[in-house]
């Protein structure tokens, strides 16, 4: 049985090395030896892909460099989705959530981690995308009635509109509390805009039980 921390180290070179086949492989390698495969994510992928976007900043890669790791993270999610979705089956939904990235955003990688985080907690996620126009946020919500509404953002030049979210949820008389998440967003910006935050997809699953006062 491979050693763990060679596992999380071949998932984390094969995004930041470009090589598809090692990130996929060592996918296949976590779920084969048991590890968590939100760790793996964690732990593994999203290190390298963190370490990607920091070469990208300071101009070491290419901007076809960050979309062929992103495709990369991408397909090694593929592999662990299934068992991370394992717990969702036989659960009554907890609440409902409507989710997405806001408008000027395409980021969505994370956003798709809350989704399938919440949905194996048990809660009923519409996912209304990436880029996505804030009255969709608000539409969506209207529709469906949503118990919390969710807005992430990985941009410093977009974190502003999930403020423009909140603000027209309330503006339309939708009191639900809203989530908000991403790389360039913070516990202090949440509370500013009278949101409420989460660092990570597991987190995330845990606030928002708590914001249903269903215990996290
Ligand atoms: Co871009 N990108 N990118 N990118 N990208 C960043 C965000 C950047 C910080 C890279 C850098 O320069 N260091 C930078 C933003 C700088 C800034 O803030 N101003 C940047 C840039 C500049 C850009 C472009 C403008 C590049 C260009 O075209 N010149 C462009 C954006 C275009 C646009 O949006 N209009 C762009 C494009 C892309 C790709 C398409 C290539 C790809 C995205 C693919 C995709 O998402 N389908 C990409 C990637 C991969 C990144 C980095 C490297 C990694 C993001 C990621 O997937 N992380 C990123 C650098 C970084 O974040 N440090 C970067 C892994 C993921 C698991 O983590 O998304 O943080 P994360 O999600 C976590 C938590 O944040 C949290 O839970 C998740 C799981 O634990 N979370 C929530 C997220 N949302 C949440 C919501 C919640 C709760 C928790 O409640 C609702």
């Amino acid at each position: 049985m491979a050693d763990k921390q060679a596992i999380l180290s071949e998932l984390e070179n094969g995004v930041k090395g470009l090589q598809q086949e090692v990130a996929v492989e060592a996918a296949k390698k976590a779920i084969a030896s048991g590890m968590s495969p939100v760790e793996a994510i964690e732990n593994g992928l999203a290190k390298g892909i963190r370490e990607v976007g920091e070469k990208f900043a300071r101009k070491e890669m290419f901007v076809v460099e960050l979309i062929y790791a992103a495709t990369i993270m991408e397909e090694a999610i593929k592999v662990l989705e299934p068992e991370l979705k394992k717990s969702k089956e036989k659960r009554h939904s907890v609440g409902t959530v409507v989710l997405g990235t806001v408008a000027g955003d395409i980021h969505d990688i994370g956003k798709n981690l809350v989704r399938i985080m919440l949905e194996a907690g048990g809660f009923e996620v519409h996912d209304v995308g990436k880029d996505t126009p804030t009255e969709t946020f608000v539409l969506k919500s209207k529709e469906i009635g949503a118990a919390i509404v969710g807005a992430s953002s990985l941009m410093t030049t977009t974190v502003s509109i999930q403020k423009e979210v909140v603000d027209a949820l309330r503006g339309a008389g939708i009191g639900a509390p809203v989530m908000v998440g991403g790389a360039a967003v913070s516990e202090e910006w949440a509370q500013e805009i009278g949101a409420h935050y989460s660092s990570d997809a597991g987190s995330a699953v845990g606030l928002a039980k708590q914001l249903l006062g269903k215990g996290a």
